[in-house]
C-alpha cells in the first residue's frame, strides 16, 4: 500500500495561499493521511495537491462504500475518517454512511463540494441543497460562505467531530477552491475531557460500595475513550461481572474471569442473568439504547429495582431511555479511574459474598457455553423444514467453526442479517477496537466497506466481513477498491438465497406468504470474487470452515482479498424486531385470505 512514510507538516504562519491550498493544509494540520471518494470536477483543484501533501486518495466504487470506510477508517484508529465526493450525486450518496457514522458515534468528515455560489439556486447542473440532508445526521454542519474562511472553517468541522463524537459535514461551493486568499493555518484543538461532576462521582461510589451485588455494563464509551484497562481494573477491585452493551462485544476483555458477554439480541444469556440480580448497576460509557436492552431469549433481564448508575460523555444520553439513580457526564476511563481512587480501600459490601457471586458468575457462564455446544441448529418447525431438505452447514455450527478459528488481533465487522445477527453470540475479543457492527442504523452494506476502512487505519490486523448474500449484492461492489487499491481483507458472505431477517417476519406473522426474500439465481459469489481479481472460494462442509478462514486472513499478509462463500441452509434464528411486529388485521373483504382463522 502506498502510504506516506513520515506524517508530513503544514505550512505555518499567516501567509498568501489559494483557497484550495488552505483547505489541503488544514487537512495536513490534522493528521489526514487517508481519504476515501470518487473524483470529481468540484474539487480537482484541491485534489491536485493530495500527492504532494502525502494524502493518500482512496478510490471508491460508491461514495456510499467510501463513507463507510472513513467510518471504519475512525473506529480502528481513533482518528478522523475522511469521505469526499463530487457536489449532487455524488454527495446524497452519502447520505447512508453519514447516518451510520453517526449511531456509530463515529468523528467521520464528510466533505461535501456543492454547486458555484455564482448559479446556487438556479437550477444547474448537479445541485441540490446539501446542508438540509445532512442537517439529522451530523452533530456540526460548516458551510464555507466566504473562501478566506476556507482553513478556519476546515479546522472547525475536525475539531467538532472530536468533541461531539460523530460526523461532521464540511460543505464548501465548488468555486470557493479558487482565488487568492491571506491566512494562517489552525492547529488542532485538543480537549481533554474529565472524569464527571465530584459530587455525582461520590454518590455513585457510595453506591457502588454499598452494593450487594454490582454489575458493570461496558459501553462504545470505554473504547472510544482507551479506557478498558480502567474499566477491569474498576471491575477487579469490586469483583463485579461485566457485560458488553449491544454490539461491544470488544469493551471488555473475553479471556477475563469476570466477563460475561453481550446484552442485547442475540446476546448472552449469562450476562442477561446476572445484570437480572443487580442491585446496582455501573453503565461505563453506554447510552443504554432502547433496542440494545430489549428482553430477548425470552428473559426481560433488566433489572428493574436496581441503583443505575450511568456515565456518558454526551449528557443528553443521561436518563435518556432509562431511569437513572446517578448520571456522570464525563468520560469513561477518566471516571473509572475517579471511581477506584474514591473505593481504593474502603469497605466494600460486595466482599462478603464474593465468593458466591463468583460462584454464580462462572455457573452462568458455565451454562451458557455449554448452551451454545449444544445448539448446533435451530428448532423451529420452518428451520427444521428447511434444514432436513439440505445438504448446507447449519448457521450456528459454521459461526462456531470460525469463533474457533479466529486469528489473534482480528477485526471483524458485522451486517445487518439473521445470521450476522445469530454471530453476536459467538464474537469475542481480547483488545478493544475490533468490533465493528452496523450499530443502530442497522443498514444492509455496512460491513465490507467499514472492513475495507478499518485494514486502511490498521494494515497489520487481519480484516474480516461477515456479510449475509443480500446485503452482499449491495456491497460486493467494493471487492474492486480491494484489488485496485491493494487493500488486502476477507469477506465471509452467507449463502442461503434469501433476505434471511426479513423472512424470518413472513414466517413468524405473514403464514409463509413470501413477497421479495427469495434470492433466487443468484451468481457464484466465489466465482465473482475470482472475476474481479479477487480470490474466491466455496465452502461446503463444517470441517472446511477454520482451515478457510485461516487461510484466508494469513493471505492478507500478501496482499489477496478473499470471498469465503459459506454454503448454509435456510434456517432462521430469533427475528429482530418481535417487539414492533403485530399478526395481520384487515378491514377490506378482498384482503382477508391474509388473517389468521
Ligand atoms: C439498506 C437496508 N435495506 C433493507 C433493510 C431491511 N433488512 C434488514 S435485514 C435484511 C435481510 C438481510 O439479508 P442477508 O443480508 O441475506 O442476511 P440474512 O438475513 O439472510 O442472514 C433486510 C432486507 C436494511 N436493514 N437495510
Ligand atoms: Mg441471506
Amino acid at each position: 500500500m502506498n502510504k506516506p512514510t513520515e506524517l508530513p507538516t503544514p505550512v505555518t504562519g499567516k501567509q498568501k495561499m489559494t483557497p484550495s491550498e488552505a483547505f489541503v493544509e488544514t487537512l495536513v494540520a490534522q493528521g489526514v493521511s487517508d481519504v476515501f471518494g470518487i473524483v470529481g470536477s468540484a474539487y480537482m483543484d484541491a485534489l491536485d495537491l493530495f500527492p504532494l501533501a502525502g494524502i493518500r486518495f482512496i478510490s471508491v466504487a460508491h461514495e456510499q462504500g467510501g463513507g463507510h470506510m472513513a467510518d471504519g477508517y475512525s473506529r480502528v484508529s481513533g482518528r478522523h475518517g475522511v469521505c469526499i465526493a463530487q457536489n449532487g450525486p455524488g454527495i446524497t450518496n452519502f447520505v447512508t454512511s453519514t447516518a451510520a457514522a453517526y449511531w456509530a458515534h463515529s468523528p467521520v468528515v464528510v466533505i461535501t463540494p456543492e454547486t458555484g455560489s455564482g448559479t446556487l439556486g438556479l437550477g444547474g447542473f448537479q445541485e441540490t441543497e446539501q446542508l438540509p440532508i445532512f442537517s439529522k445526521i451530523t452533530k456540526y454542519q460548516a458551510h464555507v460562505n466566504n473562501r478566506a474562511r476556507m482553513a478556519e472553517l476546515t479546522a472547525r468541522a475536525f475539531d467538532r467531530a472530536h468533541l461531539e463524537l460523530g460526523p461532521t459535514q464540511l460543505n464548501i461551493p465548488r468555486d470557493f477552491f479558487y482565488g487568492d486568499i491571506e491566512c494562517e493555518i489552525p492547529k488542532p484543538l485538543t480537549i481533554e475531557r474529565g472524569a464527571g461532576g465530584e459530587k455525582s462521582l461520590d454518590d455513585a461510589a457510595s453506591l457502588l460500595a454499598s452494593a450487594r451485588f454490582p454489575v458493570i455494563l461496558c459501553g462504545g464509551g470505554v473504547v472510544m475513550a482507551n479506557g478498558q484497562a480502567e474499566a477491569v481494573k474498576l471491575a477487579e477491585l469490586l469483583q463485579a461481572p461485566v457485560a458488553c452493551s449491544y454490539l461491544h462485544n470488544d469493551a471488555f476483555p473475553s479471556k477475563h474471569p469476570l466477563w460475561c458477554g453481550p446484552l442485547g439480541y442475540q446476546g448472552s444469556k449469562a450476562a442477561m442473568k446476572l445484570i437480572g440480580q443487580a442491585d446496582v448497576v455501573l453503565a461505563l460509557g453506554t447510552r443504554l439504547g432502547p433496542f440494545g436492552t430489549l428482553p430477548q431469549h425470552g428473559i426481560d433481564y433488566w433489572p428493574k429495582h436496581a441503583k443505575i448508575i450511568q456515565v456518558d460523555a454526551d449528557p443528553k444520553m443521561l436518563g435518556l431511555v432509562k431511569s437513572i439513580t446517578v448520571g456522570i457526564c464525563g468520560d469513561a476511563k477518566a471516571a473509572a479511574l475517579a471511581l477506584i481512587a474514591r473505593l481504593h480501600g474502603r469497605s466494600l459490601a460486595s466482599q462478603a459474598n464474593q465468593a458466591e457471586r463468583l460462584s454464580k458468575v462462572k455457573a452462568e457462564k458455565a451454562a451458557w457455553e455449554g448452551e451454545l455446544d449444544g445448539w448446533t441448529h435451530e428448532k423451529d418447525h420452518w428451520s427444521l423444514e428447511q434444514s432436513k431438505a439440505s445438504s448446507h452447514m447449519h448457521p450456528r455450527q459454521m459461526l462456531r467453526e470460525l469463533e474457533r478459528a479466529m486469528p489473534d488481533g482480528a477485526m471483524v465487522s458485522t451486517d445487518i442479517g439473521n445470521i450476522c445477527s445469530v454471530s453476536n453470540s459467538y464474537l469475542r475479543f481480547d483488545r478493544p477496537r475490533s468490533m465493528f457492527a452496523a450499530m443502530s442504523f442497522g443498514n444492509c452494506g455496512y460491513a465490507f466497506p467499514t472492513i475495507v476502512g478499518a485494514k486502511v487505519a490498521a494494515p497489520d490486523r487481519p480484516a474480516i466481513a461477515y456479510v449475509g448474500d443480500g446485503a452482499w449484492g449491495m456491497s460486493f461492489g467494493e471487492l474492486q477498491t480491494c484489488v485496485r487499491e491493494e487493500i488486502p481483507v476477507t469477506a465471509v458472505v452467507f449463502n442461503n438465497g434469501q433476505w434471511g431477517a426479513e423472512k424470518k417476519n413472513h414466517v413468524d406473522f405473514y403464514a409463509n406468504r413470501f413477497v421479495g426474500v427469495n434470492l433466487d439465481k443468484q451468481p457464484s459469489w466465489a466465482a465473482v470474487a475470482k472475476a474481479m481479481g479477487a480470490e474466491g472460494h466455496r465452502i461446503e462442509k463444517l470441517s472446511d470452515v477454520g482451515p478457510a478462514l485461516r487461510a484466508a486472513a494469513a493471505a492478507q499478509r500478501d496482499g489477496k482479498t478473499t470471498v469465503l462463500e459459506m454454503m448454509v441452509t435456510r434456517e432462521l434464528g430469533d427475528p429482530f424486531r418481535r417487539d414492533a411486529l403485530a399478526l395481520p388485521k384487515r378491514h377490506l373483504a378482498k384482503y382477508q385470505s391474509t388473517v389468521a382463522r
